[in-house]
């Protein structure tokens, strides 16, 4: 196996649990100040994060649970307000530090840093709420210990699709053998094994914890901090944390 050149982060579920108690919350408050009276409870949220992407995921709902609402002529329009409501929302949250890292995740990223080890992010999610995220649990500047950040719109297709896992490492000038992809979902593990990695270990979390896998090269509960080991589905643990010397063996 090649060596590690880079490791390359989803966000939502990987990095943290952002998404019950973040986007949700912010989704819901937004529809609040727009004067709507949908809730997307925790398991209603559950079902439409079988879209990525905070837009279509509204539009999602729309077409397939709220079939009722007269929705304005201007959908996109309507829907890209809605949009920067929760964006704003959803900063806030994190700067409340609602939402801390997942066990393991800053160890890792410290260890490769220390190593010299490219890092980089593959998420569909706004880029704003990146910076959000990780600024209120890494601290100011931790922005730049990500060599490439690719997020949200840049390209038009989001996971499932391979497009910003292939606009990553385009821009890191990597191929998919050089580096290995954290992921905590089915679409996450499709769109970085499309893009060509072979190396993609998951992280699983309430949400995501019964998705198919099956491209996955190791789908462990978190990534484990010494004296919490992380554990496979079969309930067997590893014998240590995951760190660099543990990633070399994948
Ligand atoms: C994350 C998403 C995002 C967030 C919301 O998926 O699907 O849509 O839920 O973010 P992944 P925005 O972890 O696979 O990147 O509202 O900013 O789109
Ligand atoms: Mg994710």
């Amino acid at each position: 196996m090649a060596e590690i050149e880079a490791l390359v982060f989803d966000v939502d579920g990987t990095l943290a649990d952002t998404e019950r108690d973040g986007h949700r919350v912010a989704f819901n408050r937004a529809f609040a100040d727009a004067g709507l009276d949908w809730v997307w409870d925790a398991d209603l949220y559950g079902r439409l994060l079988s879209v990525t992407g905070g837009k279509e995921r509204i539009k999602y709902y729309l077409r397939e649970f709220n079939t009722d609402y007269a929705a304005p002529a201007d959908l996109d329009d309507f829907v890209a307000g809605l949009h920067a409501a929760k964006t704003r929302h959803y900063k806030a949250l994190m700067a409340e530090g609602r939402v801390p890292l997942r066990p393991g995740v800053e160890r890792l990223l410290r260890e490769a840093r220390a190593a010299g080890i490219t890092l980089a992010i593959a998420t569909t999610t706004t880029p704003d709420n990146v910076s959000a995220l990780l600024e209120n649990t890494l601290g100011p500047g931790s922005l730049d210990w990500f060599a490439e950040i690719g997020a949200g719109d840049i390209v038009p297709a989001k996971k499932p699709a391979p497009d910003i896992y292939d606009w990553v490492l385009r821009r890191l000038g990597l191929s998919g053998p050089q580096v290995i992809a954290f992921e905590d979902s089915g679409h996450g593990v499709s769109s970085a094994a499309d893009a060509g990695i072979e190396r993609i270990l998951v992280t699983t979390n309430g949400y995501t914890r019964d998705q198919d896998f099956s491209r996955a090269s190791l789908v462990i509960d978190q990534l484990g901090e010494p004296g919490r080991l992380p554990r496979r589905a079969d309930g067997a643990t590893l014998e240590a944390p995951v760190d660099l010397a543990f990633l070399r063996t994948l």
